[in-house]
Parts: structure tokens; sequence; C-alpha cells
């Protein structure tokens, strides 16, 4: 059979049947590993160091390792307490701004082996490691560049120290989810005792397409975050909520640490030609690290929940910093938080209202691609529209009306990022009404969640109205939350 006749015949089948071949990706695509880190959505930031018991959040490279002393440290604690807030890995200041080591690191003294916990035979890195096997958590690491404690610092040694220390935390401990390079340089610290302020150029100090050349070696599958990425990218700031629009893309190569435009960082760039999804870091109190003093200012339920939707619910993940307290663990008043939030989160999310609907497209590349496929628990179908449809409406009609207040929507990002702009309404009796979230109906990524006031609907529609390519919608669900934050 020549090339034309094999074309045709395939045209016919494919008219017959109702098949079609998957669109296009359009670019920039997410490498597979950044859409597993994506699908975790939360995952909990761990800052414990000589900073818990000195009460400070800047170390400033001085403090005694003799300080360092929890009496009831227990990472079996932390690891079951964040699998119950629903976290699925956690990431460990192994080494912060003040340079001390959470592990027995070979190339300083400045570490837990000076330290009198567990008369310096302890590696906490090591401990959390087994917990987090133990409780089906991921193990991050971050490593701060900026170390105040190091009298090298500011010189090529102190480059190939800290690179020496990054391949020990990526040899040692298993597989490593994330890296966190963290992008903060004060200037001012202890190095050695010389008591000065010393400024190096962040963008090419650290001398990053190294660095993450080693991450890329030991652990292939690590996410890499930095201001910039490349795996994905800070989102512009520490209160943990991402832009309303949010591409997970960046112009490659443009964004560095200390990068002055953080609306970039929060809405992603729309002509990025590098995927790199947004993390949202925040405290679950004022701090990163303990202090007593904010026991009453641990971050409300009402608080956690208004910045699930706005992280996760806007194309981003969740990064929830825990400060673990002076006795190595999670304290209770932040875990019985976070629990409570975790389930208030389940809560409002629980009972798919489109489940058993038959959802109705103006538009369809065929049976694989049916808009069904949106309502089906299989991650990898999709409903998508012909190739030149970059527009179609998709309708779910109830049996009796419902009450509804949030709406989530997926786009099938292994084939990029595509909507630029939807809206959503709701049939109130004979009449379509538009639905306003109170937030700009742009992007969706991963997972958009809309709230809004409670419509008493008969049908529900979303109107995609701009996109990229052909739409690749995989999953949409609507719920009643009982408590209406709106
Ligand atoms: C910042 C650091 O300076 C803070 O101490 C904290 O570690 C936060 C997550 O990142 O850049």
């Amino acid at each position: 059979m020549n090339h034309y006749i094999q074309t045709i015949c395939t045209i016919i089948l494919f008219t017959l049947c109702g098949c079609a071949s998957a669109p296009q990706a359009v670019l920039p695509v997410p490498e597979e590993k950044q859409i597993e880190w994506q699908k975790m959505e939360t995952y909990a930031f761990i800052h414990f160091g000589l900073n818990t018991f000195n009460d400070k959040e800047w170390g400033y490279g001085d403090a005694d390792p003799s300080l360092f002393n929890p009496s009831r440290l227990d990472c079996g604690q932390w690891a079951s307490t964040l699998a119950a807030c629903g976290m699925k890995g956690v990431i460990l200041t192994a080494k912060h701004h003040d340079g001390f080591c959470l592990w027995p690191s070979k190339y300083t003294d400045y570490s837990v082996k000076n330290a009198p916990w567990k008369n310096g035979q302890g590696d906490l890195v090591r401990e959390l490691a087994e917990a987090c096997h133990e409780h089906g958590l991921k193990l991050g690491l971050y490593l701060s560049p900026w170390d105040r404690h190091q009298a090298t610092y500011g010189t090529p040694e102190y480059v190939e120290y800290y690179r020496n220390q990054l391949d020990e935390l990526l040899t040692n401990y298993g597989d490593i989810f994330e890296v966190w390079f963290d992008g903060a340089n004060g200037g001012d610290g202890w190095y050695g005792g010389a008591n000065e302020t010393r400024s190096i150029d962040r963008r090419t100090y650290y001398d990053f397409p190294r660095l993450f050349e080693i991450v890329g070696q030991l652990q292939p599958r690590a996410v890499i975050f930095s201001d910039g990425g490349p795996g994905c990218r800070w989102v512009g700031n520490e209160r943990g909520f991402a832009g309303e629009t949010n591409w997970s893309f960046l112009r490659a190569g443009v964004v560095y640490p200390g990068y002055p435009n953080g609306n970039e960082l929060q809405q992603g760039h729309p002509d990025g030609d590098q995927w790199t999804t947004a993390e949202c870091d925040v405290s679950i109190r004022p701090g990163w690290f303990y202090h007593a003093g904010e026991d009453n200012s641990v971050k409300s339920v009402e608080h956690l929940t208004d910045l699930y939707y706005k992280s996760v619910g806007r194309n981003a993940t969740l990064l929830l910093n825990f400060p673990v307290d002076t006795s190595g663990r999670i304290n209770p008043i932040d875990s019985l938080r976070a629990i409570q939030w975790h389930q208030r989160v389940r809560q409002e999310l629980s009972n798919n209202l489109l489940a058993g609907t038959h959802p109705v497209a103006t538009n369809s590349r065929g049976n694989n691609f049916s808009p069904d496929r949106v309502i089906d628990p299989d991650y990898n179908t999709y409903w998508a529209t012909r190739d030149d449809i970059t527009s179609a409406t998709l309708t779910f009609t109830f049996k009796e009306p419902q009450a509804i207040n949030r709406l989530l929507i997926q786009e099938y990002i292994p084939l990029g990022q595509r909507v630029k702009s939807f809206s959503i309404e709701a049939k109130v009796g004979d009449q379509w009404k538009a639905v306003n979230p109170g937030e700009a109906t742009t992007t969706i990524g991963y997972k958009r969640i809309l709230r809004f006031d409670t419509v008493k609907a008969q049908a529900i529609r979303i109107n995609f109205l701009e996109a990229r390519g052909p739409l690749c919608i995989n999953n949409v669900e609507a719920y009643h939350a009982e408590i209406d934050l709106n």
C-alpha cells in the first residue's frame, strides 16, 4: 500500500470508529519527575538547628555546637505527624545560613558530631531518612549556599567545600526528591572569627550550573529548587500564595537569586521556554525557626485553608514549614492545627458532585478523548478538542439541582499548559448565570480550584475561551463545602 492510500485508510478508520491521535504537545512540557513532584501537592519544610536553641532566625555562625541538645528528638514523631497532615514529603534544613550541619560532615567540625546530642554520635539526616522511609514520605534537603561560619566563605575554596557537602548529602541518604538552593545572602557573619561583611555575586559565585550537574548525576529524580528553578521556582513571596494567573513557565536563564521582578515569579512567564512550576513556601508560624514567643501566633485553620486554595488551587505546590521546638519535636500546637487543617480541606472537597454525570462538550477529538474522560479516575485519560479548536464549552447536567461552591479543573500537563482564559456558568432554573469566584479565571495548569458563593445549579458549564492549542482537560470536580469561606 502506498503512503497516500494508507493515510486515506487511516482517516476513514478514525472517522468510522471515532478514534483519533493524541494532540501534539505544546512546548514547554514538564519532565516526568516534575509531574510526579507536582502530584505531591503538599509537603513539609523543617527548620531546625542551632538557631532553635538560640531563639534566632539567622544565626551569625559563631554559636557553640554544645548548645544543640534536644531532649526528646524524635524524627518518627515528625514523620507520623506530617503523614497525618497529608504531607507527601519533607525538606530538612541540613545546613542553614549559620553553617551548622545536622549530619556529621567529614568536611567540618561545625556539626552534630560536636554536640552533646547522642554524645556526638547522632546523624539527624539519617534519622529523618529512616523515619521517612517508615512513614511513606519522600525526603528533600536544604543546603544553604550562604555560610556565616566558614572562614573560607567568599573564596573558591568554599565553593569546593559546598560541593563536597552536596555530594555527601546526595550520596549517603537514599533517594532525595528535591534539593533546595536558597537565594538569601545577607553579607555579614562570623567567618572563622573575621566578623565582617562579605559580598559575593549571587549569580556567579556558587557556579550553579555545576551544582545542578552534581544533583543530576547523583540524584537524577530530584527536582531542583532555586529562585529560577530549573526544577521548580520560588513563588516570589514567603506568605504561601501563587498568582491567580500562574504559568509553569520561565524564560531559561533569566531569573536568578535576587531577581527583582516578583510578579514574574508569582505568575510565571506566558512565553517562557522552561517548565518551572512555582512552589509556595510558608511557615505555620511567623518565623521559620522555633521561638516560644510565637506559640500564640500559629496560623489558624482558616488561614491555612485559604493558603491551600491559593497554592495547590493555583497550579503550585505548598511547602509548609514546621519549626521543630527545643525538645526536638513538632510542637503540639502546630501539629494539632495542621491536622485540623488537613481534615478541613478533605471535608470541603469530599463529595464530588460531578461523579456519575454525563459531560457534554461542544467539540471532541473522538472516543479516546471524549468529554466523559474528565470524570474518570484515570490521570492519563483526558478530553481533547480537535487540532484547530482552542475554545469549547463543557457542560455537566444534574438530575436534581445541586448546591455547589467549589470547582476543580485539571489540564493534562504532560502535553503542556494551554488554557489562557475561561469562565464558569451555572444554570439556575432556566437561566444561565455567571459564577464569580472573585479571582481571575485565566490559567489552569496542573490544578485550579475555585471558590464561590453557593449556587443551586441544575447544570454547570465551563467555557474555555482561549488556549495555546487544542484543549486537554483530564479532570473536573465540583463540591459543596459546608463551611463557606466566601
Ligand atoms: C530564606 C531564608 O533566609 C530563611 O531563613 C528561610 O530558610 C527561608 C525558607 O528561605 O531565604
